[in-house]
């Protein structure tokens, strides 16, 4: 296999390849920053996408191209930064927008965005507000983009209900023979079934409609602008796709109101923080309020909750296909993942009431 300086080689960069580092953040592709020296230095963000996930890379590329486009002419508009607030994709050499080496691996770049930070903790309720804006502002910027145009990269990749048989299947099949150690987290998947259906009800009755939605709202899909702290840029575009509001706040809710890292071992140390919960609600509707009917509103406390379940189920079929989806690092990972989301259901359920006072406060 080629290494990931031989790869950069491919790509339209500024200056020759000198250095690199892997960048651990992200549970599915793997990313790399290039650094380029020619007049100045530049440092590029170099991807292999995952091709076990992703099983059309380029119909995910396509909507890439699709989607950064459209932002920039948006952002351009608005008086914005298009260099900072959306991602730019670079070039191969071949003009192509990926490289696809001999081996089949595919890859793709972007301009690194400097002066950034990510977060896997949501560190106050104003920051975590700001991420709510960035989301927010995400959508309405795609409002008008041509949504049968996009390529549905993961098929019910929001379906709760069929990653519900998904689990189910594993738990038949018990691929690595894992599924006796983990009987309570199965038996609390199963007596959670009754709530997947929630959000897939909704939209089939018409209850909740669909738009162009992100789809992977966790906290550290945004760049934070490190001088002003302002929720700059949203990143991981692989699963743009049409889907419900929903989705998105209920995501983003799992990962950046918990009180503790996707990965707490210390299930006492992980709980659903109502202030952050608030924060997002604020956040989310200063931007997005008009796209949503009341009744969706009202929606999302049981929106983070089937989400955090969804999310949770995946991570415990995945433990019980043997750690095939989402990258681990250590035999466990995926188990505690599994366990840090039921958690947070069985938390949030128990703050309900809490979750739904709040969310009255704003309708
Ligand atoms: P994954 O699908 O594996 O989550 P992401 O596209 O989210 O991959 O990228 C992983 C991480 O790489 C991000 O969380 C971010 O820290 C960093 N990153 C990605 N693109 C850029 C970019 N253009 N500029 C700076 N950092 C980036
Ligand atoms: C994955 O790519 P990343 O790490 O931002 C996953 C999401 C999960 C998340 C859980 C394409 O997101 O759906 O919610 O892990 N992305 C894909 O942390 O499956
Ligand atoms: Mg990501």
């Amino acid at each position: 296999m080629s290494s990931v300086l031989e790869i950069a080689e491919h790509f339209q960069f500024a200056g020759a390849p000198v250095s690199y580092e892997a960048c651990h953040v992200g549970h599915i592709n793997n990313t790399f920053f290039v650094t380029c020296l020619g007049d100045t230095v530049r440092r590029y963000t170099l991807q292999r996408i995952n091709t076990d996930v992703f099983t059309k890379p380029i119909e995910v590329m396509e909507n890439m191209v699709g989607v950064c486009e459209f932002l920039k002419k948006k952002i351009a508009a608005e008086g914005g930064d298009t260099e900072r607030e959306t991602l730019t994709l670079i070039p191969a050499r071949d003009g192509k927008m990926y490289f696809r080496t001999e081996d089949g691996s595919f890859w793709r770049s972007y301009a690194t965005i400097e002066n950034v930070v990510s977060y896997s903790l949501s560190e106050s309720p104003e920051m975590f507000r700001s991420a709510a804006c960035a989301f927010g502002r995400f959508f309405n910027r795609l409002a008008d983009y041509p949504a049968d145009q996009l390529h549905v990269t993961i098929p019910d990749f929001h379906n709760t209900v069929w990653r519900m048989e998904n689990l189910k299947r594993a738990v038949a099949e018990d691929r690595v023979s894992r599924a006796a150690g983990v009987r309570e987290e199965i038996d609390f998947a199963l007596a959670h079934e009754g709530i997947c259906s929630a959000l897939m009800d909704g939209i089939r009755d018409g209850r909740f409609r669909l738009g162009v939605t992100h789809n992977d709202t966790k906290l550290n899909n945004v760049l934070f602008d490190k001088d002003s702290g302002r929720g700059l840029c949203v990143i991981d575009l692989d699963t743009v796709m049409p889907g419900s509001l929903l989705f998105d706040f209920g995501d983003a809710i799992r990962f950046g109101a918990s009180s503790a890292l996707e990965d707490e071992t210390d299930l006492d140390r992980v709980y659903v923080v109502p202030e952050m919960y608030e924060a997002y609600v604020d956040g989310f509707l200063s931007e997005v309020r008009s796209s949503l009917k009341e009744e969706e509103i009202r929606a999302f406390p049981l929106a983070a909750t089937v989400i955090t379940f969804e999310i949770g189920i995946r991570f415990l079929t995945d433990y019980l296909n043997g750690d095939v989806y989402f990258h681990t690092d250590y035999p466990t990972h995926n188990l505690v993942r599994a366990r840090n989301q039921f958690k947070l259901v069985a938390d949030g359920e128990r703050k309900r009431d809490i979750l739904t006072a709040i969310t009255e406060k704003y309708i």
